[in-house]
């Protein structure tokens, strides 16, 4: 079976010390790397806005970082700034075998939408250009890690399910930021997609 392995957003930004660092988030890039072994192909996904995006508390007046506002594609949580394009925060992490990759796909580039999924923008129907990609290399299974599972990993897994791929997480090489119970419903959102969850 053609199977990609899908890195989300191993970027220091997301790790301990990161603007958005997520607790662990470095301890899985270990593991990443030996799993870019037995892939057919490696794809990395990377977070990459412009310093002005849309779903920074700083572009809301008024607004603090983890409160929500509503956008015409739907509710949008608001970050602290990360992964602006060219800084160090937006860098994958150090340790990543970025060498192992085939291909690196950048999201999340328009200012006026946030895309957490590596597929979608979060209007969940403008597309990346990933699924062209792999539907050419003739790539029918993907194996997802990555950060954070309950927001780009869950979001690309669930697109990835929904375009018809095989899609598995494999959740020890994901850490999750887990806000208000995010975690619990990613999980079960992944499920209902079809998405197989290994532990
Ligand atoms: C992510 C929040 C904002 C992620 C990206 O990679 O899960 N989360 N941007
Ligand atoms: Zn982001």
């Amino acid at each position: 079976m053609p199977t990609a392995l899908i890195v989300i957003d191993v970027q220091n930004d997301f790790c301990p010390g990161g603007a958005l660092g997520v607790d662990d988030g470095d301890r899985i890039v270990p593991g990443i790397n030996q799993r870019m072994k037995d892939a057919d192909a490696v794809i990395l996904a990377q977070d990459w806005h412009p310093a002005d995006h849309s779903s920074f508390a700083s572009s809301h007046p008024g607004k603090a970082a983890m409160e929500t506002i509503e956008m015409p594609y739907g509710t949008q949580v608001l970050w602290p700034d990360h992964c602006v394009q060219g800084s160090e925060g937006a860098a994958f992490h150090p340790g990543l075998d970025t060498d192992g990759a085939d291909m690196i796909v950048r999201k999340g580039y328009n200012p006026a939408i946030d895309s957490y999924s590596a597929f979608f923008e979060n209007d969940r129907s403008t597309p990346t250009g990933l699924h062209g990609y792999l539907r050419t290399r003739g790539i029918t299974h993907l194996r997802l890690v990555g950060l954070a599972t309950d927001f780009c990993v869950a979001f690309s897994a669930e697109d990835a399910a929904q375009l018809g791929y095989h899609v598995s997480v494999e959740l020890p090489l994901c850490r999750a930021i887990d806000l208000d119970g995010s975690l619990a419903t990613a999980l079960d959102r992944m499920q209902e997609a079809g998405v197989t969850l290994l532990g």
